[in-house]
């Protein structure tokens, strides 16, 4: 008998700042019901408002029990699918969240740790991106708007609980061609570049135990 397939949990959130899209939806749901190496795609949505964000992924994490939590967001700028290294305790928003919330300066929650490190393979992911010809680079802050609070929730949650082999993180990805067209000189990646590059990634984590030793680091 072959074991139950894994389930990995991959969030995308839904547009925000006026936007029509946000490829990190477009891609989880692209990837939804897709099986990676042992384990079968689960794609829920998440909405881009502190707080909420984070009771979202709560209901998917209690529902789901996932073996893998991958989160996803749109960074505007980046040409590259940058997996992020930390999660910090902090919100800081320079434009409001789709409630109109724009918190300074307050914890994500109050009285845990200063920071996190993602539990992926960050490494091993960008080496595998980019081996198969797809832009990629470890990402050493994930802002402190809502994807950072949501990274940060995920790390403080999996940090919490006795679940050996549970992993999880956030990666950033580019904007799309159609959003790079509205902004000149926006760098973007196709859709499906994009899914094709996260649909690596997955797989690097559900298969690569130990992650790399190779330089990502940064000089400032
Ligand atoms: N990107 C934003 C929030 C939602 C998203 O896709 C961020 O980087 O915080």
């Amino acid at each position: 008998m072959t074991a139950p397939a894994k389930r990995i949990l991959l969030t995308g959130f839904e547009p925000f700042d006026k936007d029509s899209v946000n490829p990190s939806w477009e891609v989880a749901r692209a990837l939804d019901g897709e099986q990676i190496a042992d384990g079968v795609v689960h794609a829920v949505q998440l909405p881009c408002v502190f707080g909420a964000a984070m009771a979202t992924l709560d209901e998917a994490l209690a529902g789901l029990q996932p073996s893998l939590i991958i989160s996803l967001g749109l960074a505007g700028g980046r040409s590259e699918i940058t997996p992020e290294r930390v999660a910090i305790n902090i919100d800081d928003a320079r434009i409001p969240d789709n409630a109109g919330k724009q918190p300074v300066d307050q914890s994500v929650v109050h009285g845990a740790p200063a920071a996190y490190f993602s539990t992926l393979p960050i490494k091993a992911m960008v080496r595998q991106l980019r081996d198969a010809g797809i832009p990629a680079s470890v990402s050493n802050t994930a802002g402190t708007f809502v994807c950072n609070h949501v990274f940060y929730a995920l790390m403080h949650r999996l940090s919490r609980r006795a679940a050996p082999g549970v992993r999880g993180g956030f990666i950033h990805i580019p904007a799309l061609p159609q959003q790079a067209a509205r902004q000149p000189g926006m760098a973007s990646m196709a859709l499906d570049l994009q899914v094709q590059g996260i649909r690596a990634a997955i797989h690097t984590a559900m298969t690569v135990e130990q992650d790399l030793q190779e330089n990502a680091g940064q000089l400032h």
